[in-house]
């Protein structure tokens, strides 16, 4: 089998960008891949069609490993989050050719089921603590058993880490400022909301917090400790990482459960992370890390370090690498929860897939390869959105960590 041609398919349903890389063969047998990147895609669909495309025709399909070490070693340049989502669209479409051509789901090819579901967990978020813990009592009745709980800070207008469409101060064609983040009243207020979120639901949900890198090394480990009696199943990006050695500070004052990593795109981001075991779990994807053989080496070096992979899910990564996390979920030991927040119905009516999400637990599908497809009469629909993340600001208007 050879590869003959491969292109990208831009489209927005709901508003958020997916990129879809198709890689066709001479044997009519295709395989898709995410390669959408919030706020950058432009800058990944360039990479790919002006870098790395030209350089796959011709190639087997079925070397997976050694055409995603030509891309990672084979480029002087690497890392990156334009670099891996490129290498992670091409490696996830690998992975889907392979098992479209074996009849046999990629779940399979990775070593077979080692669970029976792969947890998720879903977003409970409001303007206020009674709105937000409204949304997390609908979210356990429709059947999540762990819930990110994350409310609008009291005395900040803005929602803080969540896509906001709000008329007028949309992210579409320009940056908009959240202005007025403010720590203290975060802190002020973050460990109320999580005490009573365990008053009201019980010690049987898995409760979840995205500090989304708002606070400072000691600031992080304060909110930790604060939330000891709560017993969270993480706190997560309570600081920026690019400074791995800051969360030897954090560790030193918490016992509450860490993660972070949703925006690292190899291991070596995390390597101290993990080998000195300064967080719990990592949260990288297969759309930003490099595909299914990129999130399957961070899981190896994450194993023995009794890392666990709770992989990034929010619904600006598409369904295809929903796709991938579950057949990764399914079948690798130290895999723990994936990020299931509800996808417009529009991205699954563009990107129709075999897996499914009911009580909790995604399930892959025993469909052959990653179970998805693209209908690109529905894609024409949703023309792409030139839009940006925010940018944030503190009180005194410094620019601070979105
Ligand atoms: C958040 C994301 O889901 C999360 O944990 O951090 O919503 C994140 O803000 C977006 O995916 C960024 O594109
Ligand atoms: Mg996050």
């Amino acid at each position: 089998m050879r590869i003959t041609g491969a292109r990208v398919i831009v489209t927005a349903p709901g508003g958020l960008n997916f990129l879809t890389l198709r890689i066709d063969t001479d044997e009519g047998i295709y395989g898709l891949g995410d390669a959408s990147l919030f706020g950058r895609e432009m800058a990944v669909k360039a990479c790919l069609e002006d870098h790395i495309l030209p350089s796959l025709i011709g190639l087997d399909p079925a070397r997976i490993e050694d055409t995603w070490q030509m891309l990672y070693r084979g480029v002087y340049w690497r890392r990156g989050p334009i670099n891996m989502t490129c290498i992670a669209a091409v490696d996830m479409a690998l992975w889907d050719i392979k098992g479209k051509a074996l009849n046999t789901p990629v779940w399979n090819l990775l070593g077979g089921r080692c669970r029976e579901g792969v947890m998720g967990y879903g977003h409970a978020s409001g303007r206020s603590a009674a709105e937000t813990l409204e949304n997390a009592h609908a979210a356990i009745e429709s059947g999540y058993r762990a819930v990110r709980i994350q409310s609008r800070v009291p005395g900040i207008e803005d929602m803080y880490g969540v896509p906001r469409s709000a008329p007028g101060r949309d992210s579409i064609g320009s940056p908009w400022t959240e202005p007025g983040w403010s720590s203290a009243k975060y802190l002020a207020s973050t460990p109320g909301l999580l005490e009573e979120a365990r008053r009201q639901l019980g010690d049987d949900i898995h409760l979840l917090h995205d500090s989304h890198h708002r606070l400072t090394p000691i600031e992080a480990g304060w909110l930790g400790k604060a939330l000891e009696g709560v017993r969270m199943f993480w706190l997560e990006d309570a600081t920026p990482a690019e400074n791995q050695a800051s969360f030897r500070l954090i560790r030193q004052h918490t016992t509450t459960p860490l993660a972070v990593g949703e925006v690292f795109n190899t291991v070596y981001d995390a390597l101290a992370l993990i080998t000195e075991q300064l967080i719990d779990y990592i949260r990288t994807s297969a759309g930003h890390a490099g595909g299914i053989t990129g999130l399957r080496k961070i899981a190896a070096v994450a194993e023995p370090h009794n890392v666990r992979l709770g992989c990034h899910g929010a619904i600006d990564l598409s369904p295809i690498t929903v796709a991938a996390a579950a057949h990764v979920g399914i079948s690798t030991h130290n895999f723990a929860v994936v990020e299931a927040q509800q996808h417009f119905t529009e991205s699954h009516e563009v990107i129709p897939h075999a897996w499914t999400f009911a009580d909790g637990y995604l399930q892959p599908g025993d469909a052959p390869g990653l179970g998805v497809d693209i209908d690109e009469a529905e894609a024409a629909r949703y023309p792409y959105v030139h839009r940006y993340a925010p940018y944030a600001r503190l009180e005194d208007g410094t620019l601070w960590n979105y």
